[in-house]
């Protein structure tokens, strides 16, 4: 089932129409009403009347992260605060945080977004949505449960934390869609073993996990051990919030709702916009908000797009799963490494659990690179031996992905900290002296 088949399942040249026509009222609109965007337009001599075709989007200027920060809180609104209605905040790891603001349109369009997800992933009216995303100023929870009452769903919104009732209320709700972090479906999933509540006895069909990068590996164990099918949905605050993009059944990229928020993939170096397939970092350009049309965002995210019609029927850009951020690379004695190449080595290994730590230290001159990682119980009490095995088994793969060495650190089931949001994968000891250790973020 389609939410929206009219925007969805637009025609090529339709939507290019719709966008082109969007995204010219959005750029004139921000020229005339937010000083900011005004005086960038100005410095790369560029205005709405040089917007031709879609492609003319590439002569506008960037917006960063750090923009959003010197504009702190309000200077990148484009509507009075009198007709914004709701502020969302993202603290992120240094400085002020980023502020957000949605006019009530604003709200309407993300809960269409996420209707749109929810449809994706085969939810509807009959379902009991359970939100175990954070509720508050970061945008999974309330992004989730206006969408959930969007599409006449039962919402529960619980919130992360409080495993065992998270627990509890799957099985006495008949709850048929979780929707939380990827990490925080794993330490549910661990609670309804420790509970011995077994899976096939719950209505839970579908979850709906995003907010933090997850392997395919990710989604396989966590599919396997709740007895669902695991959809991802992305989204940013200075977008919108979740819903952006989401899986349909045929889990094959995720759809943008880019009849919202227009998809560019540029090259992280040169900002040069890229062809469609290659792998760059997402910039989004939002062309229907009001209180924060946020202008060729530059995301990190990094993916790559396809305009390719979906076996759904739905005919919108698809863009594969993020599989990292360009700034949480990490440079080890020289040689690129991002976290999610050894997550996906960890995932291959029978004999550990899911969860993982990556120190990245000094010793002497030479960086080090530690990774922790849990054993499975029945491993953990086995002979030494077994341990060392596997622990140079894990140490060759490694070697193998990523071209240098680790320290692999066996450590006990349930001995690395389980969040309720965001996990923290990756601490840089490093850089400790400038600032937070992770890359986490509240939720
Ligand atoms: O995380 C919004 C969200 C809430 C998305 C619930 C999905 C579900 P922020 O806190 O602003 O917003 O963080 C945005 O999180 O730039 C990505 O780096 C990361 N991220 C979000 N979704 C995914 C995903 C929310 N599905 C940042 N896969 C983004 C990988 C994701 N990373």
């Amino acid at each position: 089932m389609i939410w929206n088949k009219e925007m969805e399942c637009l025609s090529r040249e339709e939507r290019r129409a719709l966008q082109l026509y969007r995204l010219r009222r959005t750029l004139r609109r921000v020229y005339e009403t937010i000083p900011a965007y005004r005086r960038r337009f100005d410095e790369a001599g560029v205005t709405s009347d040089d917007l031709h075709h879609l492609e003319d989007l590439q002569q506008f200027p960037f917006t960063s992260k750090n923009d959003l920060r010197d504009n702190y809180p309000f200077g990148l609104f484009g509507s009075p605060l009198k007709d914004v209605v709701r502020i969302h905040s993202s603290s992120g790891t240094t400085g002020k945080p980023v502020v957000v603001g949605y006019t009530r349109e604003d709200v309407d369009i993300w809960a269409e977004s996420v209707a749109r997800a929810i449809f994706c992933s085969g939810g509807g009216p009959d379902d009991i949505i359970q939100v175990a995303y954070g509720y508050g100023l970061f945008t999974g929870g309330l992004g989730l449960h206006y969408g959930g009452e969007k599409v006449g769903a039962t919402v529960v919104p619980i919130s992360g934390g409080n495993t065992k009732r998270q627990v509890m209320l799957f099985e006495d709700f008949g709850v048929t869609i979780l929707a939380c972090t990827p990490s925080y479906a794993l330490c549910i999933a661990e609670m309804m073993n420790e509970m011995k509540v077994d899976h096939s006895k719950l209505k839970l069909r579908a979850a709906i996990l995003g907010a933090e990068p997850w392997s395919n590996s990710m989604r396989n164990e966590i599919e396997e051990r709740m007895g669902l099918k695991a959809y991802d949905i992305y989204g940013l605050s200075e977008i919108i919030g979740p819903g952006v993009g989401c899986e349909c059944e045929c889990q094959d990229g995720l759809h943008i709702c880019d009849d919202h928020f227009i998809p560019e993939i540029v090259d992280p170096d040169t900002g040069e916009v890229l062809p469609e397939g290659e792998k760059g970092e997402l910039v989004f350009t939002c062309v229907t908000k009001q209180a924060f049309p946020t202008i060729r965002f530059r995301t990190h995210d990094i993916s790559r797009l396809t305009s390719e019609p979906c076996r759904c029927g739905r005919t919108t850009m698809r863009m594969e799963r993020i599989s990292g951020r360009t700034d949480d690379m990490l440079i080890i004695r020289g040689v690129n490494v991002f976290p999610s190449q050894i997550e996906s080595v960890l995932m291959q290994i029978e004999e550990t659990e899911p969860y993982y730590l990556i120190v990245v230290d000094k010793r002497g001159t030479l960086d080090e690179l530690e990774i922790r990682v849990e054993v499975r119980e029945q491993i953990f009490s086995d002979q030494v031996r077994k341990l060392e095995e596997l622990q140079r088994k894990i140490r060759r793969e490694i070697e193998s992905v990523l071209g240098i060495s680790a320290v692999i650190r066996l450590v006990e089931p349930k001995t690395i900290e389980r969040g309720i949001g965001k996990a923290t994968r990756v601490v840089d000891r490093r850089t400790l002296e400038n600032g937070p250790e992770t890359g986490g973020k509240a939720s």
